[in-house]
Formats: C-alpha cells, structure tokens, sequence
C-alpha cells in the first residue's frame, strides 16, 4: 500500500519536473528529477536494466527528509526516471530513509535495505538520529515496506559502537546464495569501522565481524561502504567525513578512501596494503559500484561533496547528478578509473589535431563545446628545456572559466573553477600529484554541461568538479608557459 507520504512526493515531482527544460540539465549524467540529489542508492542491474534509487529531498533544491528517487537506464547513460520509490512514512524511518542497496531475491522480487532515521531526544534538549536497517520488497516500481522492519538496530552492534551512526548498508548475494553487507559505523574512538553482517534469506542478519576499523587514521565516521574482488584484490571503498589533510593524496573535510588489501574468505579477514584517494577533484563522494552482466565493475559517485556545495542557487528547481559510470580495475596495486566504454558510441563530430606547438594562448577550430570527450597528449618541444606549466581552459567565454594545468617541475595537476560563476567562499581549487615523465601527460576529459571529470594517465586517477555557468560559455583554448607540444581529439557528446 502506498502512503500519502509517498503518493504527495510522487504526485509533487511529476508535476514540478516540467519547471526544468531538458537543456538546463546534463545530457548523460542522472540528476535529480526535481529538488535535492546526494548518494547513490540501490545501485543495481534488475530485470534487463539498471535501476538507481538516489537520497532525494524532491521539494527543495536543499537536503531534507530523505525519500529515495529512482531511475532506470538501459546503458547507464540515458536514463528514465520511475516515481520515488521510498518516502520517510513509518514510525522507524519517520525522519528520513538513508542510504543503502538492492539485491534479487530468489523469488525474483527486489529487496532494497536502507537506514531507518528517528530523531530522539537527548537529555540536553538537543535531538540526535537514531539509526537502524530496514528492508523494503518490490518489482522494479513498487516497494513494501517489511512488516518486520527495522532488521537490524543496536542490539546488533559491537560494544561501543555509536547508534547514532550505523548507516548505508550496502549488500551483495554470495555465489552460496546467502547474503551479506557491510555498514558504516562509529566505535567508542569516534572514528569509523566498517561492520559485515551475513543473512540466509536477505531478511534474517547477524553480526559476523569488524570488516575495517579506521583507528582514527582516515576522517573520522566511515560513510557509505562498498566491499567486492577486483582483479584478485579485495577493495573496501568508503567516504570519511571530518579528514585532515595528507600530503596531496587526501584533503580537508569529507573525503572518499579506497582500501586495497586480500580477503581470506573462510575467516572473513580483510588484510589492507594499500591506500588512496577515489577521487582527486572537487566533487565525488559516497560512490557505490554494480556487476554489469558482462562482468565489468563500474561505480558512479555524488557529484557533489558535503563541503562544497553550498554555492548554488536558491531558485534553481534541481540541484545534484551523479558522476559518470566508470569502470574499475586494478592496475600496479592501485584503483584506476575509465569512463563506461558505452559513451565511445555517444561520440560524434570529430575534431582532431596533432603535433600543435603550445607556447601562447592557442584557440583551434571547431575546439568548443559544453558536451564533449576530449583527449590530450602533451611532452615539451625542448626535453632538456621543460615548460613550466601547461593548461587547458574550458566552459569559457568572456566571463568565465574551468581549467586543468600542469606543472611538471612539481608534477601537480590542478583543478580551478575559482571563474565558474561561484558566489560562496567553498573550495574553487584542488591540487593532486600525478605521475609523468619529463612532462609527458595523458588527460580525458568528460564536459556535460556543468561537470567535468578529467581522468589522468589512461585512469591512473581522477579529478571531479561541476561548475554551473551558463552553458553559452562554450570555449576551449589552451595556454603554456613554456613550450609544449600537443596531440588533441575532441568529439561532440550527443
Ligand atoms: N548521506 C546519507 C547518509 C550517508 C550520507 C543521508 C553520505 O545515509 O551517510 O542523506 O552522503
């Protein structure tokens, strides 16, 4: 049965989603069909398409009572929005339904399990959220919420463990046909642990272990995990609020962190050895992955971040997308990202240079566009004489600008959409360390409208920011100082 909670919010985006022209947003990134978009929720492949439910507050372009949204893609690139799936409608999720996931049940039926928010009274008047687990079935469009909800609270904790904050569960069926997930949590250090609990039949959980503890390593609270083999590596991805700052591999406040290690499958041991950041740019967060059918990895993230979205604008309609579907795998211990291969067939239009000498600002025919896949190729004219800096300047026109440079004396890549139309005082600037050799570099670069994600050296790594300048601002040119010599194909996303 349907609550008028969830029917108002239904009703409410069917009919405020005609406010947003279809060019005011991106082309081949899901946005929100109206309001407020965070994670990614129920990230999942389920009767010939894939499904994504999303955090959406559908009547206000600001967070609020969580509902979930949801839309269905048959290549991860076009998508089709179906009503919201899940509205803050029962005494256990009254003041929200948080992030969580989808599996098959064997009966064909899709089980969604997501955090169930309360906020309680605390002895000093203030309030604080409550949170459990709880469970909802459907067929793709419809969900019940199970009678026997929530499904896991803090009688299934470890000692110490906050219940404050026990959130986004993120579940996966055993090839046994059991079924486990992992949720974040917070243990009595105030960071983050990434807790694994196992079930039969996908309605019945029980605590198995501590996956992760943090120890107050990374951030603090570990938001949003994701846990799967890759390439014959266990990877735990996690996004840490409250970070501090390391080097150029991590940054203030809330960030993402990608834990690479083995998985010893009869003791349920993750052992780590290695670390490092999802993403570099400015605006990723809380990613969740899927197996495609043909058996490829991809995740697609927030993009967005808690502590850089402020900026926008009050009269807008919509505001949040996703990132792009990315592929994953791992290469040299480390996690590296493409774009999804499908977007090969969105190309059109081809524009191509080769060998350009790049010593001034160099504007090229027919280089422009708000929705294109661009590929760089950059080494110095002179080897024993190496520029200083290299940048390619984009959504330009005579107001505004994105751009991406390079430093290779440093070997720092940065992002700056400090000219990007932002009135706020958030981060307009993310610097990361990148590998080349004497100046020799690789980008892509992914424009949709409002976003671009630049992935470095065939994906070694990845930066991520939007910018929300009016799409007229086209441009594309590219400046040095220095001499560089530069190979670049652009092709029209359509
Ligand atoms: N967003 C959700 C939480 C999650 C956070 C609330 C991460 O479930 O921890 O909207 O962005």
């Amino acid at each position: 049965m349907t609550s008028q909670t969830l029917r108002e919010a239904r009703t409410y985006e069917e009919a405020s989603e005609k406010f947003i022209k279809k060019e005011d947003r991106p082309d081949f990134h899901l946005s929100t069909r109206t309001g407020w978009l965070n994670d990614p929720n129920g990230f999942s492949y389920y009767k010939g398409e894939y499904h994504m439910f999303y955090q959406y507050h559908p009547y206000d372009s600001h967070w609020g009572p969580m509902h979930w949204g949801h839309a269905v893609s048959k290549d991860l690139l076009h998508w089709r929005y179906l009503p919201a799936a899940l509205a803050p409608d029962e005494f256990y999720d009254r003041d929200g339904c948080f992030s969580g996931s989808a599996v098959e049940l064997p009966d064909g039926r899709q089980l969604l399990m997501y955090t169930g928010v309360v906020k309680e009274r605390q002895k000093n008047g203030g309030f604080s959220e409550v949170q459990t687990q709880c469970l909802a079935v459907g067929d793709g469009l419809d969900y019940e919420k199970y009678e026997n909800n929530p499904v896991l609270d803090e009688k299934d904790l470890p000692p110490g463990s906050s219940r404050f904050d026990f959130r986004d569960p993120k579940m996966w069926k055993k090839e046994d046909g059991t079924y486990c997930c992992v949720i974040g949590s917070r243990p009595a250090d105030g960071s983050g642990q990434i807790l694994l609990y196992t079930s039969e039949d996908g309605f019945h959980w029980s605590f198995q272990k501590i996956l992760a503890s943090n120890n107050n390593r990374f951030g603090k609270m570990w938001e949003c995990p994701d846990f799967f083999m890759l390439d014959g590596k266990a990877v735990l991805l996690t996004s840490p609020q409250d970070m501090l700052p390391q080097g150029f591999e991590y940054h203030n406040g809330n960030g993402t962190l990608c834990l690479i290690g083995d998985f010893d499958e009869e003791t349920d041991t993750f052992t780590e050895q290695h670390n490092q950041s999802i993403d570099y740019g400015i605006d990723f967060y809380a990613p969740q992955t899927i197996l495609t059918p043909d058996g490829r990895r991809v995740m697609i993230g927030w993009m967005q971040n808690w502590d850089t979205c402020g900026g926008h604008v009050q009269e807008n309609l919509w505001f949040g997308q996703m990132s792009l579907p990315r592929e994953i795998f791992i290469k040299n211990g480390r996690l590296y990202q493409k774009p999804i291969r499908e977007l090969y067939d969105m190309r059109s239009g081809k524009v191509e240079y080769q060998s350009v000498l790049v010593s001034d600002t160099v504007n090229l025919e027919g280089m422009k566009g708000r929705k294109a896949d661009i590929e760089l190729s950059i080494w110095p004219e002179d080897e024993k004489n190496v520029y200083h800096k290299f940048s390619v300047r984009f959504a330009q026109n005579a107001q505004y600008q994105t751009s991406v440079s390079f430093r290779p004396k440093e070997s720092v890549l940065k992002i700056d959409r400090k000219f990007s139309g932002s009135r706020r005082a958030v981060i307009h600037q993310r610097r990361s360390k990148v590998n080349h050799e004497n100046g020799r570099l690789k980008l892509r670069l992914i424009l949709d409208q409002y976003s671009v994600e630049i992935f470095v050296n065939d994906g070694e790594q990845v930066m991520t920011a939007t910018m929300y300048t009016e799409r007229e601002a086209d441009g594309i040119s590219f400046c040095a100082d220095g001499e560089v010599r530069m190979d670049v194909v652009k092709y029209d996303l359509v």
